[in-house]
């Protein structure tokens, strides 16, 4: 098997946009650095890594005959929000467990953004009190059973569509992408910085450069950074989520614990709650690139990337891509971080 076997519904524009990031290579003096754009790969409701994700999910929703997708995550998750947009574009109903994952008190927290978006599409919103773990929830299991005894049919797709057996494919599918890109473009990654916090953005990753680099190729490292503030957990989730899509995929050897690699430093105490490093690398971004990063994710990888090159950890000879996964209709919920 490799990842060429498994069937992919297309819900993205094609390649996702591959480009130098010039101001911010000069302005930190070492690394060239390139962005990676998800945040623009899709047109459906902004688009994101989800999207990407579920390009290799939909085939088995379909297969199924499923009428309802049911997903679950924070009251700003930016995974309901791809989820309800792809079940719309499907024609079926989607319902969401939106769980208080953040303690954020902005007034319009759950009024606006991600949330509203997905209100706009019809998905069938339920807010719950319950607080941030990336596992499997009670919660999201009785909105499967509710939708069941409603007379649907569920199609039961977990936080960030990681703990789902095709979870870590799309992502196995981006690292071909790229290679496909370095060759019209002639360059090469030596390095990809990419957050992580369910895991199978990441683990996908590291299972298809492996591929990869078993087929030939140069070898790389990729470096998750954490968002989650709950490390072990993330980490566990990354482990087994590469391992298991190593497998799927064909790698004819196991990965080492050396390659998954998920670096601390970057999440300040708390999910969802952004630290002065986050704020400063959104606002650096947005001035020298007009690239805008949310407060939850991609300010906290682009804080990891900022230090790793300026402390030349991620040497200067290095060409780094920066993996942008989206999130940005989060920012309408953090308003105040930036009066
Ligand atoms: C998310 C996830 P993984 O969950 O695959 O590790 O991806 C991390 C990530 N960047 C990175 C953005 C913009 C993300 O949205 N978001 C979750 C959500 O509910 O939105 C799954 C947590």
């Amino acid at each position: 098997m490799s990842i060429h076997d498994f069937e992919r519904y297309p819900l993205t524009f094609g390649p996702s946009p591959v480009h130098p990031l010039d101001r911010l290579t000069r302005h930190l003096g070492g690394a060239q650095v390139w962005a990676k754009r998800e945040d623009c790969n899709s047109g459906l409701a902004f688009g994101g890594n989800k999207v990407r994700k579920l390009e290799y999910i939909v085939p088995d929703v379909l297969a199924q005959g499923a009428d309802t997708l049911v997903s679950i995550g924070g009251v700003q998750s930016n995974h309901t929000r791809q989820v309800a947009a792809v079940a719309a574009r499907l024609g079926l109903r989607c319902r969401l467990v939106q769980e208080r994952w953040v303690e954020w008190d902005d007034p319009v927290n759950d009024k606006v953004g991600n949330i509203l978006l997905s209100r706009i599409m019809g998905a069938d919103v339920h807010l719950d009190p319950a607080g941030f773990d990336i596992g499997i929830r009670s919660s999201w299991e009785d909105a499967l059973r509710e939708v069941e005894e409603a007379g649907g049919k569920p199609y039961g797709i977990p936080a960030g569509a990681s703990e789902h057996h095709l979870g870590g494919l799309g992502f196995a599918g981006w690292a071909y992408e790229v290679a496909a890109q370095e060759e019209q473009l002639g360059v090469f990654f030596d390095t990809i910085v990419v957050c992580t916090v369910t895991g199978s953005t990441h683990a996908g990753m590291v299972a298809g450069f492996a591929a990869l680099e078993e087929a030939g190729g140069r070898q790389r490292r990729v470096l998750g950074i954490d968002a989650s503030a709950t490390l072990d957990k993330t980490r566990d989730q990354v482990a087994r989520i590469a391992r298991h899509t190593a497998g799927l995929i064909g790698l004819g050897r196991d990965l080492s614990d050396g390659e998954i690699a998920v670096l601390e430093g970057w999440a300040g105490d708390l999910y969802g709650v952004p630290v002065e490093s986050t704020v400063d690398a959104i606002r650096l971004s947005g001035r020298l690139e007009g690239m805008i990063l949310d407060p939850v994710y991609e300010g906290k990888s682009m804080a990891g990337l900022l230090d790793l090159v300026t402390s030349r950890e991620i040497e200067p000879g290095s060409t780094v891509l920066y993996a942008h996964l989206g999130g940005q209709p989060a920012l309408n919920a953090y308003s105040a971080v930036f009066d």
